[in-house]
């Protein structure tokens, strides 16, 4: 793999991760629209910059092509300044984050949230279970400092409101050091 030369990143790179319908979208949208950072959704940009692979019929999903989506993403990494939101968060470089924020939601909401999404079957269980063993919190604290993974329940308005602030108070203290 190329080797990328450490810049001193003049905005940070937050990671926001969890299972599907936890509310990463809502979030990010709302962060994009009270601070400067660029909300980078990667399923979309994937999906648009032709990185999406064979369809899984068994998920009612595509693999992705990590390698083309990650070339295509350093640079504006570099730069500094990106919320991204995935799912997923270990095929991402390290030292791409600042910090990671991992949502979560009780069952009882997230089934709710995917049932109205569309989801059903195996789609629909396997997003479940992911949350219920905290598939995605337990990979982003294997993937990245422990100290810079902090989860954050996103269950109503709320809470949703508490993130938004937990989040900006963050890129200030980041900023001010
Ligand atoms: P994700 O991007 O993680 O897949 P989303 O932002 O699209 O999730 O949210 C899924 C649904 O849940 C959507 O209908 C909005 C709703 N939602 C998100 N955050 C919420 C919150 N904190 N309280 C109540 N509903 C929320």
């Amino acid at each position: 793999a190329p080797q990328y030369p450490t810049i001193n990143r003049e905005a940070p790179n937050i990671l926001v991760t969890g299972t599907p319908g936890v509310g990463k979208s809502t979030l990010c949208k709302k962060l994009a629209e009270v601070t400067a950072l660029r909300w980078l959704e990667i399923s979309k940009i994937a999906k648009d910059n032709n990185c999406l692979q064979e369809y899984d019929p068994e998920f009612d999903t595509h693999v992705l092509d990590e390698d083309k989506l990650m070339d295509g993403l350093e640079e504006v990494m570099s730069i500094g300044g990106n919320i991204v939101d995935y799912h997923s968060s270990e095929f991402f470089p390290e030292r791409w984050f600042d910090v990671v924020f991992v949502l979560t939601a009780d069952t009882s909401s997230l089934y709710d949230r995917l049932n109205l999404r569309g989801y059903s079957g195996k789609k629909l269980e396997s997003n479940i279970e992911c949350e219920i063993f905290k598939i995605c919190l337990d990979e982003a604290k294997q993937f990245y400092r422990t100290q810079i993974v902090h989860s954050l329940e996103s269950i109503n308005e709320a809470q949703l409101e508490e993130n938004v602030q937990k989040i900006c108070q963050w890129i200030q203290m980041w900023l001010n050091n």
